[in-house]
């Protein structure tokens, strides 16, 4: 089965003034379609290496099938962390582990925050829970496969790649962040977290 595009779970412009209609509309129509499109194609790829016996090009199709199926699995988290009238704060489990793991919400955002300002070129700041330690953390992956850490369970991705702020912020990516953290659904966060607990 080939994988698709989610829709988006809000309209285009739901997220204004935060996060403006042409650039949701040019990221999800455009940036994550391209993904899906690449990750269908390396899977169909890797099939007929399969059946032809030829493994010539498994070292590019394999880092296609990264790339591309890592892109679509965190823009559809990234959509669904982001909601026009979500819940503004992390409650329940998910903050209690957020207290015990970062001593606060406030130190958690302001590493969240921080961490989103200082991915080197495009990548994503991503709230994990590790799961051979229960652990939360954040990490700083770069383009979407690099630096990633096995194991972690992505919690709440932000998109720092330029297309996700470049129409409206330009080079200013620390406001970006700032607007994008105001949109945040800590309840979709926190139905995530609880479904890695088990
Ligand atoms: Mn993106």
């Amino acid at each position: 089965m080939p994988h698709e595009l989610p829709p988006l779970p809000y309209a285009y412009d739901a997220l204004e003034p935060h996060i403006d209609e042409q650039t949701m509309r040019v990221h999800h129509d455009l940036h994550h379609a391209g993904y899906v499109k690449g990750l269908n194609a390396a899977e169909q790829r890797l099939l007929e290496a399969r059946q032809s016996g030829d493994f010539s090009l498994i070292k590019h199709w394999s880092r296609e099938l990264a790339f591309h199926g890592s892109g679509h699995a965190l823009h559809a988290l990234f959509w669904s962390n982001l909601s026009p009238d979500g819940l503004r704060e992390p409650s329940g489990g998910l903050a209690e582990a957020i207290q015990r793991d970062f001593g606060s919400y406030e130190a958690a955002k302001s590493q969240l925050q921080a961490a989103a300002v200082a991915v080197e070129g495009s990548g994503w700041a991503i709230l994990a829970r590790h799961e051979p330690t229960g652990l939360l953390e954040i990490l700083t992956v770069e383009k979407h496969q690099d630096l990633a850490h096995w194991g972690s369970v992505p919690l709440l991705a932000l998109d720092v790649w330029e297309h996700a702020y470049y129409l409206k912020y330009q080079n200013r990516r620390g406001d970006y962040v700032r607007a994008v953290l105001n949109v945040i659904d800590w309840a979709d966060v926190g139905a995530r977290y609880q479904a890695a607990v088990g």
